[in-house]
């Protein structure tokens, strides 16, 4: 039949995939162009060299074949056939021929915007047809037929094609920028994105099913969600929240994703020890962008992390003010947000869906969280397929205090409206700059809008409470600098709003606080037992907080967490305000001498004072820069450093290819470690 028809006619000595040019008309040739890798929703070209003799005819019958998946059927769009015609369909394959020569023959093909991605094989024939070569087929946020269609070139140029990024940590307005290496086109990364998909369990179930929903985006990001926490699956990353990093490496010691990919594909998919919600977040987006979903990490500050999946965050103190109740609310939290329609949901709910790889609570029996639109989260619209009540949570709930009195009398003491999901904070399109989208979650703290939003979702969570403006306010202030080493004040302001002199207990505490909420020893104390404050009045208490007591536990965290408990004596009602503060660490400095050129040698100067009062042992930097250092980390060991004297360090690297790239550099030693900065570099060719 056809195969014969054309075999006879079109005797094929090779096939030219033309990676190159196809690669680069697709964006892809980031990935290298030994190979072809398309987007789909847009035509690609081959060429076909003939033998010599056997000369290409116009309206020669030629039908091609692609397929996908171990199970590859025509039903469930993994595979198809098509014959080549006059022009192209763009809402199915087709292609199209045209002769060059006598013996070269070019082959457009047209693959449509909602094909499932992976790799293909692309045949000529039938059944068992000749094979003309292998390709890979990608999202493509260019094409505006596709789910992930992104309008915005500079857009696009951010959240599909930038290899590196920052990521946000610290307390506001005390951001800390963090810069991650996604490296998502670096050799070998793609590959490993694409087994990823093979390893994850819907696949191992049910790959015809599974390959022919890589069509879907939404269900993508969904099976990324769940393989990056291992207790379900061969997942990328473990999780550690307590600090013993033994058999493994601190989550503060990556820098970029790469590494972490590579580990796990090495250890043929043993998940990678540790991350926490940045790491995550980071490697997600990573993958996310290597496929082509356009994506972008994001810090929430003050994030609440709600157990009991109602909306109100509880603390419960017992009377010697022990922290007994469960929910907690992390200091910052990352996740990732990716850019898609949501053909599932009503519409309006295209365009930024957040997604929190971080393991927490099981979702439809797997561990993963999303994709949630943002705008359902904003409304409040918690019956939104995935997850939404979580991510609401995490930016909306009411924080409620209680004490919990000895004769077991429970007392609501503190309401607080303003405490979770506040500077919602992402990298800026295009410049290294912190942009705020807490706009695009919320509507203005205190806001009507915001109450009759959180009514609304309370209604669809069956819960209910309200309460009182307090008479008495504190706030605690602290100084402009905490350096790690150094002893500083902090100060407890308590402000009296009633219309009568009160006198009050007021006791204070500092103590060392880690990451997963865990509150550590004391390491400052203050109490005032009969502080008189009279009508619209106000005092300041401070409170010092010394390195002798808290350097010996502090953690690669470096928070304290401040708590000021203040009791009316006459009324024994109780007030409370809690603040954590993350100590500032010195700077690293960076300096680039030499010409920034594609391969020519840079030397980078490093250098980072001793803070402390002690020697820093095992001081390492380590340092890394998508096309600078070769796809791998610079490792330099330092030894000792006295207190005030300087770990410095000179590295030589070459550029392998032109542009603005980030060289980042972290510092590692025994007692101050998770530490790191960048410095831009224009390469130029
Ligand atoms: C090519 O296909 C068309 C339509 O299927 C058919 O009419 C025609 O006879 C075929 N030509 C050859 C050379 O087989
Ligand atoms: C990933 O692992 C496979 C199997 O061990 C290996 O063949 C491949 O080269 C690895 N890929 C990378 C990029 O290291
Ligand atoms: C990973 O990224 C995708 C695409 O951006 C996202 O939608 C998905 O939910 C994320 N999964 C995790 C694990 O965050
Ligand atoms: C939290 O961190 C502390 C200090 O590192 C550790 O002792 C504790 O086990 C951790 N808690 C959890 C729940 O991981
Ligand atoms: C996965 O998530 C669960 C639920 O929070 C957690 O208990 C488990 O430790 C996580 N697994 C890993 C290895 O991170
Ligand atoms: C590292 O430091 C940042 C603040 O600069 C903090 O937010 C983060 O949690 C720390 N990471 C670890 C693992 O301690
Ligand atoms: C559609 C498309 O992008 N095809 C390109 C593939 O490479 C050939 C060879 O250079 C180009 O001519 C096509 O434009």
């Amino acid at each position: 039949m056809c195969v014969c028809v054309f075999a006879v006619a079109l005797d094929i000595e090779k096939c030219d995939l033309q990676c190159q040019e196809n690669n680069t008309e697709h964006y892809t040739e980031e990935n290298g162009v030994d190979r072809l890798i398309v987007r789909r929703g847009r035509p690609f070209s081959v060429l076909l060299h003939l033998r010599q003799g056997s000369h290409a005819q116009p309206g020669t019958n030629v039908t091609l074949s692609v397929e996908t998946g171990p199970m590859p059927c025509r039903e469930s769009g993994t595979k198809a056939t098509f014959d080549v015609g006059s022009a192209v369909d763009e809402s199915c394959w087709s292609a199209t021929m045209s002769v060059l020569t006598d013996d070269i023959v070019c082959l457009t093909i047209s693959s449509p915007a909602d094909a499932p991605i992976g790799k293909y094989k692309l045949l000529m024939g039938h059944i068992n047809g000749t094979s003309l070569g292998e390709f890979v087929m990608l999202f493509n946020p260019w094409c505006s037929r596709d789910a992930v269609y992104m309008e915005n070139e500079e857009e696009r140029e951010e959240y599909v094609l930038a290899q590196d990024g920052i990521i946000y940590r610290g307390v506001p307005p005390r951001f800390k920028e963090l810069a991650w290496t996604f490296g998502q086109f670096e050799p070998g990364i793609l590959d490993i994105c694409l087994r990823i998909l093979d390893e994850n369990p819907k696949f191992v179930h049910d790959a015809k099913q599974d390959c022919a929903a890589r069509a879907d985006p939404v269900y993508v990001t969904r099976v990324l969600s769940a393989m990056i926490n291992c207790s379900d699956d061969r997942g990328v990353l473990m999780g550690c929240w307590s600090d013993d990093y033994s058999f493994g490496v601190k989550p503060s010691y990556w820098t970029g994703s790469e590494d972490i990919l590579r580990q796990w594909n090495y250890t043929n998919c043993l998940p990678v020890r540790y991350g926490q919600c940045w790491v995550f977040a980071a490697v997600n987006c990573t993958v996310s962008r290597a496929l082509g979903i356009p994506c972008r990490v994001i810090t929430n500050y003050d994030s609440a992390h709600d157990c009991n999946c109602n909306l109100l965050m509880e603390y419960i103190y017992n009377e010697d003010n022990k922290e007994i109740g469960d929910d907690s609310i992390w200091n910052y939290h990352c996740w990732v947000e990716s850019w898609m329609t949501r053909p599932d949901l009503k519409e309006g709910f295209g365009g930024w869906q957040a997604s929190d790889p971080t393991p927490q609570e099981q979702s439809e029996g797997v561990f993963c969280c999303g994709p949630v639109p943002l705008s359902a989260i904003k409304n409040g619209e918690l019956t939104m397929k995935y997850d939404a009540p979580f991510v609401y949570a995490e930016v909306n709930a009411d924080v409620v205090v209680y004490v919990t009195k000895k004769t077991g009398e429970k007392r609501k003491v503190l309401e607080n409206t303003k405490e979770v999901g506040h500077h919602i904070s992402t990298k800026a399109v295009g410049k290294d700059e912190r942009l705020d989208i807490t706009n695009l979650y919320k509507y203005p703290e205190g806001s009507e809008e915001e109450r009759m939003v959180f009514e609304k979702a309370k209604h669809h969570n069956k819960l209910a409470q309200k309460s009182e403006e307090p008479e008495v306010q504190i706030k605690i202030k602290i100084a402009k600098s905490t350096m790690i080493g150094t002893d500083f004040q902090v100060f407890v302001v308590v402000k009296n709003n009633s219309p009568t002199t009160k006198t009050f207990l007021l006791l204070c505490y500092a103590r060392v606080q880690h990451y997963n909420g865990t509150i550590g020893e004391k390491c400052g104390f203050a109490g005032v037992p009969d502080l008189k404050i009279d009508p619209s009045q106000s005092t300041a208490t401070p409170l010092t907080v010394e390195y002798s007591k808290y350097g010996p536990t502090i953690t690669d965290d470096r928070m304290i967490k401040v708590k000021a408990i203040l009791m009316d004596s006459e009324t024994r009602k109780f007030y409370k305000e809690v603040k954590t503060i993350v100590l500032d660490t010195p700077p690293i400095t960076i300096k680039i001498a030499g010409i920034p050129k594609v391969n020519q040698k840079l030397t980078a100067d490093i250098a980072l004072q001793n803070p402390l009062p002690v020697p820093l042992q095992d001081c390492i930097f380590t340092v890394n820069g998508v096309r600078l250092t070769a796809g791998q980390s610079i490792v330099q060991k330092i030894g000792t450093v006295n207190p005030k004297e300087y770990a410095a360090t000179k590295v030589e690297f070459a550029p392998t290819a032109p542009g603005k790239k980030k060289l980042v550099v972290a510092f590692d030693s025994a007692k101050l470690s998770n530490i790191s900065a960048f410095e831009t570099i224009v390469i130029t060719d």
